[in-house]
C-alpha cells in the first residue's frame, strides 16, 4: 500500500510512504503531486503523522460520572470519595463495556498507543483483571500499557504493598503511586522508594500521579526524580501531573530544575483536568494548578499533553479528543507563540511516545510498524487551529478507520 502526496512534519515538499505487510518499507520525496494508481491513498498534501498518542487516562473509572453522586465541590479528594463509592458496584463486564466504549472514541481521533492508569486498591483486583483482557481484545486498535495505580495509596491503604506487587505478577506495564496523598509525608517517601524497588526488581516502567495538588509544601517530585537519577531509571519513569510546581517559589524551582535535569524523567500535564480541578482553595487571585509546562520544554525536557478523564468522578466532560486537550493546554501554559505553534503536536504525539518508551515501534521509518494518521491539516498550526479530526488510520499496514469530512451548505440568500 502507497500513502501519496503525504506532508510530513518538520519537513518540506510531498512524500510517498510505501507500507509492506505491517511495516514501513520506503519514504520517498515526490516531485510534484502525483495521481493516484488503485489501492492508493492519497492525503491531498495534509498532514501524514504517527498515531495521536494518550499517555495517561483512566478507562477503568470512565462514563462514571454522577454515579451515585456528582463531584458537587470539584476537587480531586471528592472524586476520590466519589470514585470510592462507585468502586463498590464494579463488576468485570462493566468495567471492560466502559473501558472498550472508550477505547473507540480515542481511535476514532486516531489514538493508537494508550497508556491507563488502573485502580488497585480494591482487594480483589477486579478492575486490573478485566483491563488484562481489554489490553488483548482491543489490540486491533490500540497498544495499551497497564498503571498499577493505588488510587487510596501504597502505605496509607490496608494491604497496599501487597495489592501492588500482586497487580504486577497479574501483568501490570507500569508500576504507579500516589505520594501526595499518603496519610504523612514520611510515608509519601517510603511509598516511592517502594515502588522504585518494586520497578526495578520487575522490569516495570513508572508513572507517579506526583504532587497533584496545590500544596507548595509537596515535594515529591523531588524525591521520585533523585530515586531514578541514582538508579539510572530516568528515561522509565514518569511524573505525572506535578502540578504543586505551579505553586512552588521560583528559587525552589531553580534548584528543582538542575535535578529534574540530571534524572532524565519524562512529565505528563493534563490541563483541562488540572484547571478544572485545582484552584478549588483558592478565592481570588486564583491559581492555574498546573505544571510548568513551557518551562520544562524550554529547559530541554519530555514533557506531553494526556486527558486523564472521560466523564468520570473527576471530570465530567471529555470526549476522547486530545487535541481539544492541546488546544486548551496551549492557552492554559501560555504556548500560543509563533515557535510552540509551529510544532505543537509534538505534545501529543513524540513527546509522548516517549514518554512511553515506544522506541522503534513508534515513528515515520522504515522498517517501524505501519501506523500512520492523516489528519485534514497541512500543518500542526492549522490543525489545532481548525481542531481537524483524523481522517485516515492505518495500523499494522490496514486502514483502521476513515472519516467521511462533514459538509456545511448556506442557504442562498
Ligand atoms: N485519580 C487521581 O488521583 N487523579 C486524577 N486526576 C484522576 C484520578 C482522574
Ligand atoms: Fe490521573
Amino acid at each position: 500500500m502507497n500513502i501519496i502526496n503525504a506532508t510530513l512534519r518538520k519537513t518540506s515538499g510531498l512524500y510517498t510512504v510505501r507500507c509492506e505487510g505491517e511495516r514501513i518499507s520506503a519514504i520517498t520525496l515526490q516531485n510534484a503531486s502525483v495521481a493516484a494508481q488503485p489501492g492508493d491513498i492519497d492525503a491531498q498534501g495534509q498532514l501524514l503523522i504517527a498515531p495521536l498518542v494518550e499517555p495517561h487516562i483512566h478507562l477503568d473509572a470512565a462514563l462514571t460520572a454522577g454515579q451515585p453522586e456528582w463531584n458537587q465541590s470539584g476537587t480531586l479528594f471528592e472524586g476520590i470519595e466519589r470514585w470510592a463509592q462507585r468502586k463498590e458496584t464494579i463488576t468485570h463486564e462493566d468495567t471492560k463495556q466502559r473501558a472498550h466504549t472508550t477505547i473507540r472514541m480515542l481511535a476514532e481521533h486516531g489514538i493508537q498507543h494508550v497508556r491507563t492508569h488502573v485502580d488497585v486498591t480494591d482487594p480483589t483486583l477486579g478492575a486490573l483483571k478485566a483491563m488484562l483482557e481489554v489490553r488483548e481484545e482491543a489490540r486491533h486498535l490500540i497498544d495499551l500499557q497497564i498503571v498499577a495505580f493505588p488510587q487510596e495509596g501504597i502505605e496509607s491503604y490496608e494491604g497496599g504493598r501487597e495489592l501492588m506487587t500482586r497487580a504486577v505478577e497479574l501483568g501490570a506495564d507500569v508500576v504507579g503511586g500516589i505520594p501526595h496523598f499518603e496519610n504523612t509525608r514520611d510515608q509519601g517517601v517510603s511509598s516511592i522508594k517502594f515502588l522504585m524497588d518494586l520497578a526495578e526488581r520487575t522490569g516495570c516502567l513508572v508513572d507517579v500521579h506526583c504532587d497533584e495538588t496545590d500544596d507548595p509544601q509537596s515535594r515529591f517530585l523531588e524525591v521520585l526524580a533523585e530515586e531514578a537519577r541514582v538508579r539510572g531509571m530516568g528515561s522509565r519513569v514518569t511524573a505525572s501531573h506535578t502540578t504543586a510546581m505551579g505553586s512552588y517559589d521560583n528559587a525552589y524551582c531553580f534548584k528543582l530544575f538542575r535535578l529534574l535535569n540530571m534524572s532524565g524523567i519524562n512529565f505528563v500535564s493534563c490541563p483541562t483536568e488540572s484547571i478544572h480541578l485545582q484552584g478549588r482553595f483558592d478565592s481570588f487571585p486564583k491559581r492555574r494548578g498546573v505544571t510548568r509546562v513551557a518551562e520544562l520544554d524550554r529547559a530541554g525536557m519530555n514533557v506531553c499533553l494526556g486527558q486523564d478523564s472521560i466523564k468520570d468522578p473527576w471530570y465530567p466532560l471529555g470526549n476522547g479528543n486530545i487535541l481539544r486537550v492541546l488546544d486548551a493546554g496551549l492557552h492554559i501554559c501560555h504556548m500560543m507563540g509563533f515557535e510552540d505553534l509551529q510544532r505543537c503536536l509534538d505534545l501529543v504525539t513524540d513527546n509522548s511516545a516517549r514518554t512511553l518508551n515506544l522506541g522503534e515501534g513508534y515513528g515515520i521509518a522504515e522498517g517501524r510498524p505501519a501506523n500512520l494518521v492523516i489528519l485534514d491539516a497541512d500543518s500542526d498550526y492549522e490543525a489545532v487551529r481548525r481542531q481537524v479530526k483524523a481522517r485516515v488510520s492505518i495500523r499494522g499496514g490496514k486502514v483502521l478507520m476513515t472519516r467521511v469530512p462533514e459538509r456545511v451548505e448556506f442557504t442562498a440568500a
